[in-house]
């Protein structure tokens, strides 16, 4: 680990085990004599808790004594995962809890497992802003994240019959220790009703919004500990309630029982998270959310800023505001509000204020997925944003587009803010980057599809707006705190600064051809797989051997990501060794994690599909368990903190041009998985860190897909040219996986042939399969195997989301970095 003094922390055992218990005694009111893990895992907590507040208060004195510029990371979606075994490697002081822990009598994994997930987000977007709160306190930068404080998480999924069922997720159930109210810094938000035009004493003109409803929204502050704990930043979460002047008014006209309606309709608001893919066409909730968090926020901000200064030419100093996709972009014409009706300031002062805050990061080019609302529905909830969004378009066309292209009426169409359709639409992607000084793309070649094919007019308007930050992951918890046997090897090898500077692990490749490296790097790689394997036990009741090939494709699921091309290349395996049981393949373990949006009909039948095949490959004694296939249910943070360390193969399939960058493809690099990935996203720039030789790439590029959509795509084509191909598409049309449920699996089948196979499975399919055919060559050479995995976990050091927020603060955000305690 660290070294000890690199701390500002030092609390010995003693210290600290006494601190539980007293914790244990005076907050909890329970003895060692009756305490469960629950109670012990609590008392924990606040211990360590009495150094995080130490932290917060340090770094708050620190950072608003310099009145210094902040970075406001505004996203719908955290997610934190578990804090517990974060906040003690982070502080240093792992060590010093688990042999104090010991000493009680309690083990510390046992404790950390009772901590439920904060799983306040879908997948990559939510895990990279937690990985960048991490990242920001560790640099020691001044920066609060925002959000919501959702009652319930992404849904916890359970299988029934190989059938995904959601169930509510309920993470704060028994209380969260981390988490702090803040009813000092309350904020009201208006909502619904109409505007109207008034005239001021001196005949101005001004736009008064009479909202129909009015929200309260109370901040919950979660500390952030810096790797080194010399910063200890805040993630403030806004959860909603109703008004207490709506709520209890005697002359509310309803009284008593109506009044409670309104209560639940407030407290709504943060009730839950959206799954992604959920489609939102009428989701006026969601809009709500969105508006919600961004105006409570928005006040915060100004409230502080407030504190210092008299009126706002500072501003755009002091505040950057990041746009975590396009969900919080409503922030735009919510800080025009406020600084024009609220505040007074001309519009013009106002925009060129909101253009020098706002900055949009872009996660994805999927057309289904950038976010459009129907101006009706807009207009019900925020009557008065809409005339604001008409007004920045108004001006957007008139002044900068007419310029640009006089007389273009066509262009103004295709620019405008406004799609005219029927219904019309917002778009929100439009307004990021209008409102933007920055817009960005999180890898280099999704950065560059979005220059040159989602948003090639704006790019050509304003070319210096564009640029690229590619993705990272902290490698505090993505190495350190997941893979404690790697980790210790890493430091024996090359020092113990590697967690914060991660380049420093190139030295390692200088061992990947010595044998005696090879020997613990493999050995430490079988002993996760083997821990890995209890845990697929007694999640499945599959039993599997650490002696195969561990291959894991863990994603949200989605027709993009492919998870049912792996599923094509396990039916050919299986195909195979049925028709020649002596088939010489290395034996592997399939392993698969994955929720699907709860309206997903086809992403739910893949998960049933890879769960009934599973059943049948597991059970068939001829192929003499040389393949296994198993889904782990609820795949989430913590699980793949268990998966990620084992992993032997990192499944990164997805359509070229699709996978805005992937971070879970880095995730597994790290840690020594060796990856079969096409030419998409951050797999581009893996390829280049740890070269061609040590990596699996198949597959259409980018360019190639789309070349081939607009010739006129037939995967039919491949499906009659190939008779293997043929032969396991047809065999989901039978019940060979699904006893008295014939054709259960034929959505399948159908989706890539009627469907026309819009992700180009089969056209992909041949490739892949030769490429997984290298992975088992290149397997069976025990050394060329684990060389390249050396290099790949020695490579990828470049994917540190330290270096991912360097690249922020240099390119957009210019912070100075300022740690509260030396
Ligand atoms: C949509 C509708 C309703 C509710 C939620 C959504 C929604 C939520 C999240 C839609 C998309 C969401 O996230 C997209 C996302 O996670 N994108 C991923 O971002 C990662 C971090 O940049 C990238 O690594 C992934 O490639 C990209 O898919």
């Amino acid at each position: 680990s660290t070294a000890a003094e690199d701390f500002p922390f030092y609390l010995d055992k003693e210290a600290f085990k006494q601190s539980v218990q007293r914790h244990l005694h005076t907050t909890y009111g329970t003895v060692e004599s009756k305490a469960n893990s629950l109670a012990w895992w609590k008392a924990t907590c606040s211990a360590i808790n009495e150094l995080v507040f130490e932290g917060l208060t340090e770094t708050h004195k620190k950072h608003s004594g310099i009145d210094t510029r902040a970075v406001h990371y505004l996203s719908l979606e955290f997610l934190m995962g578990r804090l517990t075994r974060n906040n003690l490697y982070n502080l240093g002081i792992f060590e010093t809890a688990r042999d104090a822990l010991t000493e009680l009598g309690q083990d510390i994994d046992t404790l950390c497992s009772e901590e439920p997930d904060m799983a306040l987000g879908n997948g990559g977007l939510g895990r990279l802003a937690a990985c960048f709160i991490d990242s920001l306190a560790t640099l020691g930068y001044p920066a609060i994240g925002y959000g919501i404080h959702y009652e319930h998480g992404l849904f916890r999924q359970e299988f029934r019959d190989g059938h995904q069922i959601e169930r509510p997720d309920s993470w704060r159930d028994y209380g969260n220790p981390w988490e702090i109210c803040r009813p000092e810094s309350i904020q009201k938000v208006p909502l619904y009703g109409y505007v109207e035009t008034e005239f001021g004493p001196n005949g101005k003109m001004r736009k008064v919004w009479h909202p129909g409803e009015m929200i309260r929204g109370v901040p919950w502050d979660i500390p952030v500990v810096g790797f080194g704990g010399h910063t200890v930043n805040i993630l403030r979460l806004w959860e909603s309630r109703a008004d207490d002047y709506f709520d209890w008014d005697v002359f509310n006209a309803g009284g008593y029982v109506d009044a409670q309606a309104e209560k639940a309709r407030a407290e709504a608001i943060s009730k839950v998270l959206y799954p992604n893919d959920e489609t939102l066409a009428g989701k006026e909730l969601r809009l709500t959310q969105q508006y919600f968090f961004c105006c409570c926020s928005l006040q915060d901000m100004l409230r502080r800023y407030k504190r210092r200064h008299d009126d706002f030419s500072h501003f755009a100093e002091q505040i950057v505001i990041q746009l975590n996709d396009t969900h919080p972009t409503i922030a735009i014409p919510e800080l025009m509000r406020q600084l024009v009706d609220l505040e007074g300031l001309k519009w013009e002062e106002a925009w060129a204020i909101s253009q020098q805050v706002f900055a949009y990061t872009n996660h994805t080019l999927l057309p289904e997925a950038l976010e459009k609302w129907d101006v009706v529905l807009f207009e019900h909830v925020l009557p008065r944003h809409l005339e604001i969004i008409y007004e920045i378009n108004h001006r957007f066309l008139d002044e900068v587009v007419a310029k640009k292209w006089p007389n273009d009426d066509q262009m103004k169409q295709r620019l405008s803010i406004i799609e005219e359709g029927n219904p019309r639409m917002v778009r929100m992607a439009y307004l990021g980057v209008v409102g933007c000084f920055k817009t960005n793309g999180v890898a280099y070649m999704h950065s560059e599809l979005i220059k040159k094919e989602l948003f090639p007019y704006f790019y050509e308007l304003w070319p210096e707006r564009f640029t690229n930050v590619t993705n990272g992951i902290t490698p505090r918890r993505w190495l350190k705190a997941c893979n404690p046997r790697l980790s210790a090897l890493f430091d024996e090898a090359v020092g113990t600064h590697w967690p914060t500077d991660l380049t420093l692990l190139r030295q390692v490749v200088a061992k990947a051809d010595d044998p005696k490296f090879q020997k613990r790097f493999m050995a430490i790689k079988h002993q996760n797989k083997q821990d890995l394997a209890k845990v697929i036990l007694q999640l499945t009741g599959v039993e599997v051997s650490a002696e195969a090939i561990f291959d894991i494709q863990i994603k949200r699921l989605h027709e993009y990501k492919r998870q049912h091309l792996n599923m094509l290349h396990i039916l050919t395996l299986y195909r195979r060794l049925l028709q020649d049981p002596d088939l010489d393949i290395q034996p592997r373990v399939f392993i698969f994690g994955a929720k699907a949006a709860p309206g997903y009909k086809l992403a739910k039948d893949i998960i049933f599909g890879i769960n009934k095949i599973g059943e049948r490959i597991n059970a068939d004694e001829r192929i003499k368990g040389k393949i296994k296939v198993v889904f782990l249910p609820n795949y989430r943070v913590s699980l793949a903190e268990q998966m990620i360390p084992a992993g032997d193969l990192s499944e990164q399939i997805s359509t070229a041009g699709k996978e805005a960058s992937g971070t879970g493809n880095m995730k597994f690099a790290l840690n020594g998985a060796l990856t079969i990935g096409t030419m998409d996203g951050a797999n581009v720039e893996i390829r280049e860190e740890v070269g061609d030789e040590n990596i699996f790439i198949f597959g259409l590029s980018a360019d190639e897909v789309s070349s081939k959509l607009k010739a006129g795509y037939n995967s039919r084509d491949y499906y009659y040219n190939n008779p293997e191909l043929k032969a396991i598409l047809d065999w989901l049309d039978s019940d060979y996986f699904t006893p008295n449920q014939p054709g259960a699996l034929a959505s399948i089948k159908r989706s890539l042939l009627d469907g026309g196979d819009p992700f180009l499975c089969l056209a992909d399919y041949e490739s892949y399969i030769c490429a997984q055919q290298a992975v088992d060559q290149a397997y069976r050479d025990k050394a060329r195997w684990a060389k390249m995995a050396i290099i790949n976990s020695a490579s990828v050091g470049k994917f540190n989301s330290d270096r991912s927020i360097q690249d922020y603060v240099d390119t957009i955000w210019k912070l100075k970095s300022y740690p509260a305690i030396e």
